[in-house]
C-alpha cells in the first residue's frame, strides 16, 4: 500500500489512543484509509462538523471565508469589514491575492487599503450602527467607488448592529451600491459558511444587473480562483492564446462589473468547488448556464481541462487552437520535470489544507513522481472528498437566498433554460462528462490515509511515524512541522512563490519542490540539546 506496508489500522489508533473515547470517537469517522471502488466509490469521511474544543485546528472562521476568500480580491470594492481592528487587519492582503492595476481603466483599486470600523468599547456597548454610517460615507467621500461591502464580525452579531438597514439607507443616500454581509465569524463551524454567505450576496445584489453581453465566440467565468501568487494571471494568458473570452473570474483580479455581467457567459467553469459551486448553482437555475468543473494546477490537468472546454463548445476552430495552445506548452514543462525528477521521484508528500487544494495539488506532485501518503481538507463538506454531487449540508442565516427560492429568468429567449440537453449528450458522445463531480478520493490511491480537520496532535503524530519529505499546509503549521526537520510548504500563500497553476506554474512549482526536499539544511535542524547530552542532562532537571 502506500503508506509503506504499515499497518494502517494502527496507525489510526496512534493518532487516536491519546484522546478521551469521545473525542476518539468522532475523530475515527474524520481519518479513514482510501479504497477506490470500480465504480469510483469511496468510504466516507466525516467532514463540515464542529472541532471539538480543545483541539488545536488549522481552521479560519465565516468572517474569514466571506470576506477574506471570496470577495477580498475584488479591486474596485471597498470592502469595510465592522469589527474590532483586527480581523481586517489579519485579513489584509495576507492571502497574497494579487491584482493588476492596468486592468482598472478608472484607477480603481482598493486592494491596497484596510477599510475598517475599528469598533471601540463605545460602539460595542451602545450601538455600532452609527459608526458604520460614518466609515460608509467617509469611504464614500474619499474614493467614489461604484460600490462598498460591509462585512461583520462575530461582535456586530452579538450585539445586534443591523449592517443590512444601514447599507440600504446608505445605498439609497449615495446612489451606488452598498450591501452587508451576516458573516460573524462564530457562524457554522469553519470559512465554510462565509463562502455561502458570501455566493449568495453576491448574486443577490450584483450578478444580472448588466445585461449588455461582452464580444467574443467563446465566453467563460472562472469560478474560484482568486489569483493567489499570480495563478489567475497564467490562466488568463492560456484562456487569451486559446481564443477564449474571460467575462468574469471569482474572484481573483476581479471587477464588480465583472460579476454584474457574468450571467451572460455561456459556460462556467468551476476550479475550486468548495468555495463558489452556490454561484455556479445559482447561475444555473436562473440563467440556464451549464458548469464544468475544470483543474489547472499541474500541466496534465492544465491540458485536460482545456481539452474539456473545447469539447464543451464543440468548434473545429477551437480545439484546434487549444491543441497549438498546449503542444507549444507543454514541451518546456515536460523538459523541467524530467530533468528534476531523478531528484523528486519516490519521494512523499502530505497535503492538509482548506477545500480543494489538498486535491489539486496531487497532480503536480504525481508529476513529479511523488506519492501523497495522506491528505485531508479543513472544511470542504463529503461531495468534495468523494466527488458526489450531495445537497449543500450547511445552515445559513436568515437573510441569505436559498437556491431553491430561486425563479428562471423570465426572458428565456435570451437565457437557456437549465441545462441544455442535446449539449448534454454531445457531450457523452464525445467521452466528456458532462457533470463530471471529481473529488479527492476516487483520484488518490488505495491505502492512502485521509484525515478531515486534522488536529495539531494527529499533525505530530504523522510526522513522527512517516517523516515525509514535504508536509503541505498553511503558516500556522509551517515553523512547528520545519522544527522536526521537514520541509513545509504553503499551499495557501504559496509562501513567497507563485504563480503555479498553468504551464508555467508547474514549472515554477518543479523548481521549488525539487530545492526543498534536496536541501540539506532540514538535516542540520537538531536542537543543541538533542546534539550535547551534558546539556540534555542539564535541562532535565532544570
Ligand atoms: S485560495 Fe482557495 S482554493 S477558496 Fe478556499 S477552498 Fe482557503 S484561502 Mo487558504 S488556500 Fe485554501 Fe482552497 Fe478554495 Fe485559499 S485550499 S484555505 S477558503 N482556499
Ligand atoms: C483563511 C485564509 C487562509 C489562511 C492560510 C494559512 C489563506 O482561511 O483565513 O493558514 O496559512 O489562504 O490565506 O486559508
Amino acid at each position: 500500500g502506500v503508506l509503506e506496508g504499515k499497518d494502517l489500522e494502527g496507525v489510526r489508533r496512534r493518532l487516536l489512543e491519546k484522546y478521551p473515547p469521545k473525542v476518539a470517537r468522532k475523530r475515527d469517522k474524520q481519518i479513514v484509509v482510501n479504497r477506490v471502488g470500480e465504480d469510483g466509490s469511496v468510504p466516507v469521511v466525516m467532514s463540515n462538523v464542529r472541532t471539538v474544543p480543545g483541539l488545536i485546528s488549522q481552521r479560519g472562521c465565516c468572517y474569514a471565508g466571506c470576506k477574506g476568500v471570496v470577495l477580498g480580491p475584488t479591486r474596485d470594492i471597498v470592502n469595510i469589514t465592522h469589527g474590532p481592528v483586527g480581523c481586517g487587519f489579519y485579513s489584509w492582503l495576507t492571502r497574497r491575492n494579487q491584482t493588476d492595476p492596468d486592468s482598472s481603466p478608472d484607477g480603481h483599486n482598493f486592494m491596497t487599503y484596510c477599510f475598517t470600523t475599528d469598533m471601540q468599547d463605545e460602539e460595542i456597548i451602545f450601538g455600532g450602527e452609527k459608526k458604520l454610517r460614518l466609515a460608509i460615507q467617509e469611504a464614500y467621500d474619499n474614493f467614489k467607488p461604484k460600490a462598498i461591502a460591509v462585512f461583520s464580525t462575530c461582535p456586530v452579531g452579538l450585539i445586534g448592529d443591523d449592517v443590512h438597514a444601514v447599507c440600504r439607507e446608505m445605498k439609497e443616500k449615495l446612489g451606488i451600491n452598498v450591501f452587508g454581509f451576516s458573516c460573524e465569524g462564530y457562524k457554522g463551524v469553519s470559512q465554510s459558511a462565509g463562502h455561502h454567505i458570501a455566493n449568495n450576496g453576491i448574486f443577490t445584489h450584483v450578478v444580472g444587473t448588466d445585461d449588455a453581453v461582452p464580444e467574443g465566440d467563446f465566453k467563460i467565468n472562472l469560478l474560484g480562483e482568486y489569483n493567489i501568487g499570480g495563478d489567475a494571471f497564467e490562466i488568463e494568458r492560456i484562456f487569451e492564446a486559446c481564443g477564449l473570452t474571460l467575462v468574469a473570474t471569482y474572484s481573483g483580479n476581479s471587477s464588480i462589473e465583472h460579476f454584474a455581467r457574468s450571467h451572460t457567459a455561456d459556460l462556467n467553469l468551476i476550479m475550486c468547488h468548495r468555495s463558489i459551486n452556490y454561484v455556479a448553482e445559482m447561475m444555473e437555475t436562473k440563467f440556464g448556464l451549464p458548469w464544468i468543473k475544470v483543474n489547472f494546477i499541474g500541466a496534465a490537468a492544465t491540458a485536460k481541462s482545456l481539452r474539456k472546454i473545447a469539447a464543451y463548445f464543440d468548434d473545429p476552430a477551437l480545439s484546434e487552437r487549444v491543441e497549438a495552445v498546449i503542444a507549444a506548452e507543454l514541451p518546456a514543462v515536460e523538459a523541467e520535470a524530467a530533468a528534476v525528477r531523478p531528484r523528486t521521484e519516490g519521494k512523499r508528500a502530505m497535503l492538509f489544507v482548506g477545500g480543494s487544494r489538498a486535491h489539486h495539488y496531487q497532480e503536480l506532485f504525481a508529476e513529479l513522481g511523488m506519492k501523497t501518503l495522506s491528505a485531508g481538507y479543513e472544511f470542504a463538506h463529503r461531495d468534495d472528498y468523494e466527488g458526489r454531487r450531495v445537497l449543500p449540508d450547511i445552515k445559513v442565516d436568515a437573510d441569505s437566498r436559498n437556491i431553491q427560492e430561486l425563479e428562471v429568468h423570465p426572458d428565456p429567449e435570451r437565457y437557456r433554460p437549465r441545462v441544455d440537453a442535446q449539449r448534454a449528450e454531445t457531450l457523452a458522445a464525445k467521452g466528456v462528462d458532462f457533470a463530471d463531480y471529481a473529488g479527492m478520493m476516487p483520484e488518490m490511491p488505495a491505502g492512502a490515509l485521509v484525515i478531515d480537520d486534522i488536529s495539531h496532535h494527529e499533525t505530530e503524530k504523522m510526522i513522527a511515524l512517516f517523516k515525509p519529505d514535504i508536509f503541505c499546509a498553511g503558516i500556522k503549521e509551517k515553523y512547528v512541522i520545519q522544527k522536526h526537520g521537514i520541509p513545509l510548504k504553503q499551499l495557501h500563500s504559496y509562501d513567497y512563490g507563485g504563480p503555479y497553476a498553468g504551464f508555467k506554474g508547474a514549472i515554477n512549482f518543479y523548481q521549488e519542490i525539487d530545492r526543498m526536499v534536496n536541501s540539506r539544511v532540514w538535516g542540520y535542524l537538531k536542537a543543541p540539546w538533542q546534539k550535547n547530552p551534558e546539556l540534555a542532562a542539564k535541562y532535565a532537571f532544570e
